[in-house]
């Protein structure tokens, strides 16, 4: 680790189906590294209530209170304190907002006021800087490499998912991190190919995590 034993805060992005969790289970091996899992439990039990599969059933519905709950469980998350030189996050606020927030309202499921509600709450949460991130890791996966995977796991939830909802949320993932069109999130990305087996795909991310510490 490097002497000035500086922590650094590292998100890893992608498209649903590009391979995150997995990564995150092989890093949670290295004592480097504390992992926060994206809160998919609170979003499939909110007080008892299933929103991820109600926000899939009828999105013009749910759409709204989906991306609120997420909002605020994310940037819970990014406050989180933890001990290991390495917090390794899965998704940030920034997806929520750059990719899916903005994938609802492109795609007119979300009413420009809900949109606009969104994002001022976003603003405020970003602004005081508890939502800082010194990485992103950016799992680059062709949409139809994320189907394949998707319908492969049958996650429940995610029956409905198609190939043209994956094609706009990489488009959203390309804007952000590879076209740079944000501001607001502005770390250094790293682009892993994701299409690449999940084995090959965490050795390369586990090289830049190390990369990171030990410079
Ligand atoms: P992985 O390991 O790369 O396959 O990643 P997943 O699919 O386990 O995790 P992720 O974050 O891509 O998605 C989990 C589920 O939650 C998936 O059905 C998409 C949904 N999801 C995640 N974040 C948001 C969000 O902010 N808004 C909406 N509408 N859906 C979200």
């Amino acid at each position: 680790m490097s002497s000035s034993n500086k922590k650094f805060t590292i998100a890893v992005e992608g498209n649903i189906g590009s391979g995150k969790s997995t990564v995150l289970q092989h890093l949670a091996k290295s004592s480097l590294c504390d992992i926060i899992a994206e809160p998919v439990e609170n979003w499939t039990n909110l007080k008892g209530h299933n929103i991820l599969a109600m926000l899939y059933d009828d999105p013009q519905r749910w759409g709204f209170a989906f991306q609120a709950n997420a909002q605020m469980t994310l940037a819970k998350l990014h406050a989180q304190p933890t001990k290991a030189p390495v917090k390794v996050m899965e998704r940030s606020i920034y997806s929520a907002r750059y990719c899916f927030v903005e994938n609802l309202y492109r795609t007119k499921i979300l009413h420009s006021v809900e949109y606009e509600i969104l994002d001022d709450w976003f603003q405020m949460l970003v602004s005081n800087g508890l939502c800082h991130l010194d990485l992103i890791i950016y799992l680059r996966a062709t949409p139809e490499t994320c189907l394949q995977r998707i319908q492969a796991r049958h996650r429940s939830e995610e029956e409905s998912i198609d190939l043209g909802y994956l094609q706009t949320l990489h488009e959203c993932h390309e804007e952000w991190l590879i076209q740079r069109q944000r501001t607001n999130s502005s770390p250094p990305v790293i682009i892993v190919d994701a299409n690449q087996t999940k084995e090959r795909v965490y050795i390369d991310t586990n090289t830049h995590v190390n990369n990171l510490v030990s410079c």
